[in-house]
């Protein structure tokens, strides 16, 4: 082949924006290991209003359990209502195999849950050893991995709509006329 100087290819690139205009939210969060897992709601909320979200554009569900998760965030996914729905939970290892049980649980669940409903699910449910590692994860040591997740869920409840087939109106909301801003991720929006 010829030698010819080319210039490196730079192509299209698709990517999900961190800003939460125009997007509702819905958050699943595991009463169990409350301690922990409120304060992973904390940051997630954090991450949410710095990226402009209102109260009016966040649900927040409670369910028991780190098992109830999935169940739920599929039916909230089904709704038609969020954008995306960031899933916290917090599963600390004990004397026992429970903890394989549901941590590989939740971990499957939520994969399913997402695949099937097609709604990005940020997945912030802790498996941790001790209580020490989760209380660094939840705000401590490691950050916060509620704040984490909620950026995930901004990006990719952007990024979705960019992969639709009606992409080309999706990925370019500033071309939309006024009257047709509505919220994305609502019953009217989907
Ligand atoms: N649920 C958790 O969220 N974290 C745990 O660490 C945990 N442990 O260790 O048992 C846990 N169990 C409860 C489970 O998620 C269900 O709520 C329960 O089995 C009822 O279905």
């Amino acid at each position: 082949m010829p030698e010819k100087r080319s210039r490196k290819l730079q192509p299209k690139s698709i990517h999900g924006e961190l800003s939460a205009a125009g997007l509702c939210f819905g958050i699943v969060v595991s009463r169990f290991n409350s301690f922990i897992t409120e304060r992973l709601l904390v940051g997630a909320l954090d991450a949410l209003q710095r990226a402009g979200a209102t109260e009016k554009q966040i649900e927040v569900v409670r369910v028991p359990g780190s098992l109830e998760i999935p169940v739920a965030a599929k039916k909230l996914g089904q709704s038609g209502r969020c954008g995306a729905i960031i899933c916290i939970g917090c599963v600390i290892r004990g004397e026992t195999s429970h903890f394989e049980h549901v941590s590989a649980e939740v971990a499957r669940g939520v994969q399913i849950a997402q695949l099937d409903t097609g709604v990005p699910m940020a997945f912030c449910v802790l498996t941790c050893d001790t209580l020490e590692q989760a209380i660094d994860r939840a705000g401590l040591k490691s950050g916060n991995k509620g704040f984490d997740a909620g950026l995930a869920a901004i990006e990719m409840a952007n990024l979705l709509p960019k992969l639709a087939p009606n992409a080309a109106r999706a990925s370019n909301k500033s071309r939309q006329p006024k009257s047709r801003t509505r919220l994305r991720g609502t019953r009217h929006g989907r």
